[in-house]
């Protein structure tokens, strides 16, 4: 099992950076390259250009939307789950992904960009979210898979995160692993469990696992040829290892885990490779993965429906709250007067 254990190579170390466009001031900016080539961190108050401020609102918002979408496919089940002990496991799981989303925002709000803003573009289909939460959780079996591969999946890319340039979302990250690695786990013991039960228990993990392996291949990104935030979110030590260097350290962690349960990984083409010291694999449907990501995946519209109407629901929480923050404000003006 890979856990917070996982050691980011060495090599790693941000490449010197380019100044981005000239029109940042050049003092500022070679203070700012100096800072990331020693690998520094940079803070909320400390001058940033406009492009990494940017780029770092477009990746953490992207990133909370997910953990708050990917509550949905989950939460499904919490009500169907087949034992108290699974439903209370999937409560604090799914819990923990909303606590992930909140960390997120908060770390985005401090480059000055509004959550109000963040949750409009993301509650009017202009911001993306995680391609795998696009999908249908059609049986229990799916509660496993998503804990073994999609958190597995976003362990893997997570890890780095945690030594991302950006100090606040550096260390929103490490809780995060931590979580995720519980996550993870429980997936995992939950698909074991169903492999030492019936036929039909067996063949449910079988039928997860053929949906959602290709699904959490490309949750990585497109490849690295095809990715036009990547040479920059590296030079910048916000991306540390590239989309395919993750997909293929997640295919070689995952094919051992498979043996040990199981199940056949569906591609004909996974072989390992002597000479590349990996496992070999086929193709990863991208045109599919851009139809997803572009909204036209199985359950863009209901998880999107689904996440409106749950902000809309809770406007009256949002609302009281706010009285109550008034009250206590007018309360202590007035004790301090
Ligand atoms: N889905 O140039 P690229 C979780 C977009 S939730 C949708 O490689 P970048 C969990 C990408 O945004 C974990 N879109 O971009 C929760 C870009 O579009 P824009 C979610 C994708 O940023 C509940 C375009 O494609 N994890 O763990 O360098 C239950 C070109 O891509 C996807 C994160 O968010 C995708 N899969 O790299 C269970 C991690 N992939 O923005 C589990 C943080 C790419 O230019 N994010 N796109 O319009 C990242 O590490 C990076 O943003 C990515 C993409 C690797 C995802």
């Amino acid at each position: 099992m890979y856990t917070q254990s996982f050691s980011v190579p060495d090599d790693s170390t941000p490449k010197p950076v380019k100044s981005v466009g000239s029109t940042e001031p050049p003092e500022l900016m070679a203070k700012f390259d100096a800072r990331i080539d020693a690998d520094g961190r940079i803070e909320p108050q400390d001058w940033m250009p406009e492009a990494y401020r940017k780029t770092l609102v477009r990746q953490i918002s992207q990133h909370a939307h997910s953990e708050i979408v990917g509550m949905l496919p989950e939460g499904n089940w919490i009500s169907r789950a087949p034992s108290l002990k699974r439903k209370a496991i999937l409560i604090a799981k799914v819990q923990d992904e909303g606590g992930h989303g909140l960390y997120l925002y908060s770390a985005a709000e401090t480059l000055g960009t509004s959550r109000g803003e963040m949750l409009d573009a993301l509650h009017s289909g202009k911001a993306k979210y995680s391609s795998i939460f696009n999908y249908p959780t059609l049986n229990w079996a799916d509660v496993g898979v998503i804990g073994w591969l999609v958190d597995g999946a976003a362990i893997m890319n997570q890890i780095p995160l945690c030594r991302c340039s950006y100090g606040p979302y550096a260390r929103a990250m490490i809780r995060v692993c931590k979580e995720e690695s519980f996550h993870q786990r429980q997936g995992y013991e939950a698909l074991l469990v169903m492999m030492k039960g019936t036929q039909a228990q067996r063949d449910m993990v079988q039928d997860a696992v053929n949906r959602y392996w290709w699904k959490c291949l490309a949750m990585f990104g497109p490849p690295d040829a095809d990715s036009p935030n990547s040479a920059q979110g590296m030079r910048w030590g916000i991306k540390r290892i590239s989309n395919d260097d993750l997909r293929q350290k997640f295919i070689d962690a995952t094919v051992p885990q498979a043996k040990v349960l199981g199940v056949t990984l569906p591609d004909p083409d996974l072989k390992w490779n002597e000479e590349r010291q990996h496992y070999d694999y086929g193709q990863i449907d991208w045109d599919e993965f851009w139809a997803t990501v572009n909204g036209n995946g199985p359950m863009n519209k209901e998880r999107l429906a689904t996440r409106v109407k749950a902000h809309n629901d809770g406007a009256w929480v949002r609302d009281a709250a706010l009285a109550h923050a008034r009250k206590q404000q007018q309360r202590n003006l007035k004790e301090a007067a």
